[in-house]
């Protein structure tokens, strides 16, 4: 479950948080499989409440109805068709699986027209009942739900949120979302970010993932597994650690955007000491996680590890295309419910591509931004290197090579770098892929010189926009 099926080359996830499958088909084939992105995360597919108080908010998809696939980004055959596309774009598409729970405990009906009762457990569209979901009988809260992190067994037992917590040591529920995994592996999905992993028991999980198919092995090959990375916040202080999802599939690491976040915002550590950030700062191996700055939670100030600040971040790990990313003066999100942009009848918005190669008709894509695609190339170009020629030339003045291929200099608090440094790299001119594009082997930014001893100078405004130079050895001029 470790490997993320990547086609050769490819490293980068991005998150298109609620597009419509039309949409997504359409940016595998013009955007992301042409810019070398790994693959799309894509809201959950299936079947969930229609929330209506407040009118549609985001987080519906989090309450599941049914395991049909029928949701405000489309139907079955839309989404099969977007999986294919992207498949053959080179681009894969991971399913976000709400597995652990349905809706909350109220009643009414899905995207789909199923009905439901999340108080009783009734999901005819499934079909589940009272029997399927935990009660009184193994979690011990006078409500049943969840109201300690201390207690594991009330974590994982217990409901989230209130909605209704999936019976999932029973031989019933467990086939029920195999089954419903297998349908998605069987269109050609990839894998899975697990929501709401550490509320379910690891021995459970081992169940259901043992229960999965192959992936489709005209697209991947024979043999291969489904990518599994499990939604699991551990920021320290509470009894249920990444670690136990180990056996499972990647975790999450909430740590890693927290602790960069806290530099860049020069909240603690300084930047110099990052060279060993990882393992080195006592987090898990980088094979067993999935790293990020932020995600659709934080940045609408809900879920964990988002004490940080940064909610309108982006990474060249997950990055989003949503509208709703805006903060107020006191930095919090406007619109902590917010669904996506929607035209009258409450149908999302087609996501409409400008000449300038960003997004509009209500839609922000960071995916799009300069700044973030020609990182995502600048880590397929450097995959599998080491680090190496660290500079530290002040607290927030820092530089390194990844091994011989790429070289990278970050201004972190506003003063001026003006030094000379050993980028690891052959001599030549390269493009710095921050202030401009490499096209047609020319540079529409700032060229850098490497000289035959690897030597290059380095001139860094702090205050400008964009306090970074990236060169790499896919963009020579
Ligand atoms: C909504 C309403 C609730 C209502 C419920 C049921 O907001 O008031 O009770 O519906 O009617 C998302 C939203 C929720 C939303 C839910 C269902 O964020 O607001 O509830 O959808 O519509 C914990 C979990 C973690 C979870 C976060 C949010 O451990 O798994 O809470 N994150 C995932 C998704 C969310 C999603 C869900 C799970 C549910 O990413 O988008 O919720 O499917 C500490 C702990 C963390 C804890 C965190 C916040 O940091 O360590 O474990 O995260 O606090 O409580
Ligand atoms: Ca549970």
């Amino acid at each position: 479950y470790l490997d993320p099926q990547c086609a050769s080359g490819r490293d980068t996830v991005t998150h298109l948080f609620e597009w419509k499958w039309t949409d997504i088909k359409a940016e595998c084939e013009i955007f992301l499989g042409p810019y070398g992105y790994c693959a799309v995360q894509v809201s959950p597919p299936n079947e969930h409440a229609v929330v209506a108080n407040p009118n549609r908010p985001w987080y519906e998809r989090y309450q599941p109805v049914s395991y049909n696939i029928i949701t405000r980004s489309g139907n079955e055959q839309q989404f099969r068709d977007m999986v294919t596309a992207c498949n053959k774009a080179g681009v894969r598409i991971y399913v976000d699986a709400v597995i652990n729970h349905m809706t909350g405990s109220y009643t009414g009906h899905g995207t789909g027209g199923s009905s439901f009762d999340g108080n009783a457990c009734r999901f005819p569209g499934v079909p589940y009942g009272p029997n399927d979901c935990n009660g009184h009988d193994n979690c011990h809260t006078r409500d049943i739900s969840i109201h300690n992190y201390g207690n594991s067994d009330e974590v994982r037992n217990c409901r989230l949120l209130g909605l209704a917590d999936l019976r999932l040591g029973s031989d019933y529920a467990r086939g029920k979302i195999a089954d419903y995994m297998n349908k998605l592996i069987g269109f050609g999905v990839a894998g899975f970010r697990v929501d709401a992993a550490k509320h379910m028991w690891p021995g459970d999980l081992e169940n259901i993932f043992g229960r999965l198919q192959n992936l489709r092995s005209d697209v991947f090959g024979s043999g291969k597994k489904p990518f599994i990375y499990q939604e699991v916040i551990d920021m320290g202080g509470e009894p249920i650690t990444m670690k136990e999802y180990f056996g499972t599939g990647r975790v999450t690491n909430f740590k890693y955007g927290v602790e960069l976040a806290n530099i860049f915002l020069r909240h603690s550590n300084q930047a110099k000491w990052l060279s060993n950030i990882g393992e080195g700062w006592s987090m898990p191996p980088t094979n067993n996680v999935v790293v990020f700055l932020s995600n659709h939670d934080n940045q609408r100030g809900h879920g964990g590890g988002d004490s940080n600040g940064i909610h309108a971040g982006s990474s060249v790990w997950l990055s989003k295309g949503h509208e709703q990313l805006r903060l107020d003066t006191n930095g919090d999100d406007h619109n902590n419910w917010q669904g996506p942009p929607h035209n009258g009848d409450m149908s999302i918005k087609n996501v409409t591509i400008n000449s300038d190669m960003s997004c509009i008709n209500g839609w922000i894509c960071e995916h799009r931004w300069r700044q973030t695609y020609n990182m995502v190339a600048f880590r397929n170009v450097v995959g599998g290197t080491p680090l190496q020629n660290w500079h530290a030339f002040g607290d927030y003045q820092i530089a390194f090579s990844r091994g011989n291929k790429g070289f990278i200099a970050i201004v972190g608090d506003g003063s001026h770098l003006n030094a000379n440094a050993q980028t690891g790299l052959p001599s030549g001119t390269y493009c710095d892929v921050i202030s401009g594009n490499y096209e047609n082997g020319a540079c529409t930014g700032n060229k850098i010189h490497v000289d035959g001893n690897g030597d290059t100078h380095l001139k860094i405004d702090g205050n400008s926009d964009d306090p970074v130079i990236a060169i790499h050895i896919g963009a020579k001029v």
